[in-house]
């Protein structure tokens, strides 16, 4: 075996056991990474707890806000904002997690020449520190605070004991021990191991946070008056008590989410901005705060994914609110020549649909706002497009950070070269709702009814057909705009036996939905929705 400066302690003692030291130690490295994974497993486990309890601050930020507000701040900001630009608050995170792993690794050495009591006691100082930080910043609640705090000095404190006893098992084999070699190897994987893990932990706990105080921002919106679409007409009544039938505003939490996104993008409004550019006279960059204060309008649409079968849910009715897509592109001068529109997302996600259609006079929108409340993190918060009578994988790109102008010819949206349709205008579709599929019914009267769309178009008629029988006119709920579906029904007299309802819907353009069954790709089903009954 040969010595490397690993086998002889600083004080030049040969550590091969056969020399009697106070300490026997074959290098202080194994302790100093002990106390450094110690360290590392504190902080996990306080941003773990901190991420789990709403109310509990991450000591980390805390101990960096505390840096910067005690005296040295100004200083401090300056050095972090030059190593780091302008992301200062990274730099804190970073530089506290730096000292607080080298403050560890002394510990751990303090731990092995020392006392295990003295080492254990400078992870609850630094505990402490964490506490006291929170007093700084006046939204920090100290008392939560504790939690965090004592669970981590624990954590700490546990792992710091079992490496160094790990250590201390290794050193006071008879060095050369074949034991040595492989006890040597399970320090390092377990130390690795669990520095992994509290890596893993750490980075949870901060992303939950994130998403509390993303959640919190959220609510903490107060969306402006908006100009009220003319009153709604009186959405018969005659629907509402129809059991199983969509209602005509789709509740948020009930309303379809289609997305590439893993976890929904978590947007901190204090520093999101959306960007108008390309084929465009001049940059616009607006904030959450610039969109807000922008008039405001409402606009009821139906909008639906060019994945939903015949007879499928992945479509929803809202009151969006928001500010006129033509606004913000009239403040930047579109060139006429920027023959397409691409939203981008801020996780890189595109959708693509001609220029005209913002200018058409429909109501596109930079949507803000969702039934009454602002867009919910699925729905695309803080902003997105909301364009009526395109599905939404051309034009309803959630998490907006762009608006590109730019040529049909010179883009392509994320679905085009996966296989779907450049264009993407919504078909004339209808969908039964009620009776359910296989529902065991009682003969005599039963109400058939379910929705239709035709968004741009708008919905001239809605006809059943009972066992191929002939097509038959339901009645319609009032229409409240073309981008709206549009709830109908249909009273019949069921008699016993096995049943097939179709649906087909005809819009105002004249044309009725084709019977031909066609898949979703390239661009959306087509084919009438049935329903096979059993009545007794
Ligand atoms: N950023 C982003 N926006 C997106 C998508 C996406 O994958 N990423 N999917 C689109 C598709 S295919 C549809 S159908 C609608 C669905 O909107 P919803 O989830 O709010 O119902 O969002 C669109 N916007
Ligand atoms: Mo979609």
């Amino acid at each position: 075996m040969t010595a490397t400066h690993h086998d002889v302690d600083p004080a030049g003692m040969p550590a091969d056991g056969t020399t009697p030291s106070p300490i026997p130690s074959d290098g202080l490295g194994r302790p100093a990474v002990a106390g450094l994974v110690a360290a590392a497993v504190a902080l996990g486990t306080t941003e773990l707890v901190a991420g789990l309890l709403p109310s509990a601050p991450s000591l980390v930020v805390a101990i960096g806000n505390g840096v910067v507000e005690l005296g040295a701040g100004s200083r401090v900001k300056e050095i972090a904002i030059a190593l780091f630009g302008t992301n200062e608050k990274t730099a804190l995170v970073i530089g506290t997690v730096v000292l607080a792993l080298a403050f560890g690794a002394v510990l751990g050495v303090v731990g092995r020449r020392r006392s295990v009591a003295v080492a254990s006691a400078g992870i609850g100082v630094f505990g402490l520190l964490g506490v006291a930080a929170t007093t700084v910043n006046p939204l920090d609640s100290t008392a939560w605070s504790l939690v965090p705090a004592v669970l981590g000095v624990a954590a700490g404190v546990l792992t710091l004991r079992m490496l160094l006893r790990l250590d201390r098992g290794i050193t006071g084999a008879a060095a050369g021990h074949p034991g040595v070699g492989r006890g040597r190897r399970e320090f390092l994987r377990i130390a690795i191991g669990m520095a992994a893990v509290a890596g893993v932990i750490g980075a949870f706990g901060r992303t939950l946070s994130s998403r509390t105080r993303i959640n919190d921002a959220r609510e903490e919106v107060v969306l402006p008056e908006a100009v009220r679409t003319p009153a709604p007409v009186d959405l018969a009544t005659e629907f509402e008590g129809i059991d199983g039938l969509s209602p005509f505003f789709t509740p948020n939490d009930a309303f379809y989410r289609i997305d590439t996104a893993l976890t929904p993008p978590m947007v901190d409004v204090a520093s999101w901005e959306v960007r108008i550019h390309g084929m465009v006279e001049q940059e616009v960059v607006l904030t959450y705060r610039d969109l807000l204060d922008l008039p405001q309008v409402e606009a009821d649409v139906t909008i639906a994914c060019v994945s939903n079968e015949v007879g499928g849910d992945l479509i929803g009715t809202a009151r969006w609110q928001g500010v006129r897509l033509s606004d913000v592109l009239d403040m930047a001068g579109v060139d006429p020549a920027a023959d397409q529109l691409v939203g981008r997302s801020v996780d890189g996600w595109t959708a693509g649909f001609p220029t005209d259609i913002a200018f058409d006079g429909r109501d596109c929108l930079v949507a803000l706002a969702m039934n009454g409340e602002p867009l919910p993190i699925a729905h695309g918060f803080p902003a997105r497009l909301i364009v009526p009578g395109l599905y939404g994988y051309v034009s309803a790109t959630k998490w907006l950070s762009e608006i590109e102008l730019t040529t049909w010819d010179a883009f392509d949206g994320y679905w085009v070269p996966r296989g779907w349709s450049k264009e993407g205008p919504v078909k004339t579709h209808s969908r039964i709702d009620v009776p359910k599929q296989g529902a065991p019914l009682e003969s005599g009267p039963q109400v058939i009814a379910g929705v239709a769309w035709a968004q741009q178009r708008g919905v001239e008629r809605v006809e059943v057909s009972i066992d191929d029988g002939p097509w038959q006119e339901t009645v319609l709920a009032d229409e409240l705009n073309v981008d709206t579906w549009r709830q109908w029904r249909f009273d019949w007299d069921a008699g016993p036996g096995q049943h097939v309802i179709r649906v087909r819907a005809t819009d105002r353009t004249g044309v009725t939905q084709s019977a031909d069954r066609v898949p979703v790709a390239p661009n959306g089903a087509e084919g009438y929705h049935t329903r096979a009954v059993t009545i007794a």
